[in-house]
């Protein structure tokens, strides 16, 4: 999508702190962090929310999933971490293209805001 920040980050059009990359996913720090480590994973293809996924998504999603423990342990999440998807208008989600937040180096706190 041409005007989506996201697919302009994943396209290296727009400057990001990557921490991970490959031909489906990008993984980049988050410009506004809410926790000593804070990254977003975004699949490369457009996907305005969890909600606007479809079937032909699954593999994806699941590659993602796949993913986390990957890059935390990268970031060296070793004492836990939290994975976030904001959806919508009630969930707060700011971005519209996909992206699942992961949080760590801090002791998260329960229920979020
Ligand atoms: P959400 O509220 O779940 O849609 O979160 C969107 C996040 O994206 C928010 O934590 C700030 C981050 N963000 C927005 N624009 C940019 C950007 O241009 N670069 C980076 N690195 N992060 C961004």
């Amino acid at each position: 999508m041409s005007d989506c920040i996201f697919c302009k980050i994943a396209a290296g059009e727009i400057p990001s702190n990557k921490v991970y990359e490959d031909d489906k996913i990008v993984c980049f720090h988050d410009l506004d962090p809410q926790a000593p480590v804070h990254v977003l994973i975004i699949p490369k293809k457009h996907i305005a929310s969890l909600d606007d996924t479809t079937a032909e998504d699954e593999e994806l999603l699941g590659y993602i999933l796949g993913k986390v423990k990957e890059i935390a342990a990268e970031l060296g999440l070793e004492n836990g971490y939290r994975l976030v998807s904001n959806c919508g208008e009630d969930g707060l989600q700011t971005v519209k293209h996909l992206h699942f937040h992961l949080l760590g180096k801090r002791k998260m706190t329960w229920p979020p805001g």
